[in-house]
């Protein structure tokens, strides 16, 4: 499916002034759409402000050297934002991934736009841009780019990149195809360094991380024949590594380099009675139905529950759920 953006076009030369906004706790699809976008928009002769419900993620603070994403109520107001002709929303089509930001785009008096690969959305009353086969919205962006004539620099090409490079696992996920590669042969041509920014993704951690990594590690135990593995942390484990809460993301997918595994699970103790439970499946095993059993959701392959009570009960409730579901 290819977007017509002749209309957005049309759009974006009419107006002045435009606020870019994307979901809270941004990943670098959202940040990198919003900070090459704006970019873009300059190229053009656009006055653009970036505003977020909240900072960009301390991990991946090297997308936007500038600090050019602005917070509400910290570094931009919402009179200043409303002041704006047009809004555009990247990378999520959901109110509650905004945040904070959800009431000021509701309250926006110009004209709303969402650009966005996600599948499912609410009505934001915004003219829509979606492609849900789409690998990254990062891609979305540089095809707009180009259908306004703008020039690619290496400065939008950075944030591109790594927005496509991190939505797809580093061009590993089925979502990959081959206008993922092409666009992503069009951002090197346009200066964006991919060692350089694998480094920057992937080789930056802190060692708390890495000492955490092995407490995970240690804790894997195998079920079923080998087919569910699960691991944990426990808030001792933070204390004695001084890693924090977000150290645990991508851990769990460790624990699928392991021939014959089909369901993967990480249980954080984030307080006595708060235990976040991440599920992964590489199999036709359905992982979200699990999850929506304990209030929880997201995909078929990963899902997430935030289960009100004690790791114990978490891990005992959570694997027997999986243990009969995989072998009744
Ligand atoms: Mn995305």
């Amino acid at each position: 499916m290819d977007i017509d953006w002749q209309p957005l076009c049309e759009l974006i030369r009419q107006h002045e002034s435009f606020v870019l906004t994307s979901h809270c706790r941004a990943d670098c699809d959202a940040v990198g759409s919003e900070l090459a976008l704006a970019q873009i928009l300059e190229a053009l002769g656009k006055k653009v402000i970036i505003a977020n419900g909240d900072a960009v993620p301390e991990h991946i603070g090297f997308i936007d050297p500038d600090g050019r994403v602005r917070v509400l109520h910290e570094s931009v107001q919402p009179a200043e934002i409303s002041a704006a002709a047009v809004l555009i929303v990247v990378d999520t089509s959901a109110w509650v991934q905004l945040g904070p930001m959800a009431e000021v785009v509701r309250g926006f008096p110009g004209q709303r736009v969402v650009i966005d690969h996600h599948v499912g959305q609410d009505d934001l009353g915004a003219l829509t841009f979606k492609d849900e086969t789409a690998s990254a919205t990062g891609r979305l962006i540089l095809e707009l780019g180009e259908a306004l004539g703008v020039t690619i620099t290496s400065a939008m090409a950075t944030p591109l990149f790594a927005a496509i490079a991190t939505d797809t696992g580093w061009f590993r996920f089925s979502s990959v195809q081959e206008k993922t590669f092409l666009a992503l042969s069009r951002l090197v041509g346009a200066g964006a360094d991919p060692p350089a920014i694998f480094s920057a993704l992937y080789e930056q951690h802190s060692l708390a991380r890495l000492y955490l990594r092995a407490r995970i590690l240690e804790h894997v135990v195998a079920d079923v024949g080998g087919r569910l593995l699960s691991t944990y942390v426990t808030q001792q484990d933070f204390r004695d590594t001084g890693a924090q809460s977000t150290d645990t993301e991508d851990a769990i997918n460790i624990l699928h380099t392991v021939a014959g595994s089909e369901v993967a699970v990480l249980f954080v103790e984030l307080s006595e009675n708060v235990t976040k439970v991440s599920l992964r499946s590489r199999t036709d095993f359905d992982v979200r139905e699990i999850a929506a059993r304990f209030g929880g959701g997201g995909h078929r392959a990963a899902s997430g529950v935030s289960y009100a009570g004690p790791l114990s009960s978490a891990q005992q409730e959570v694997l027997d759920a999986i243990r009969s579901a995989l072998a009744p």
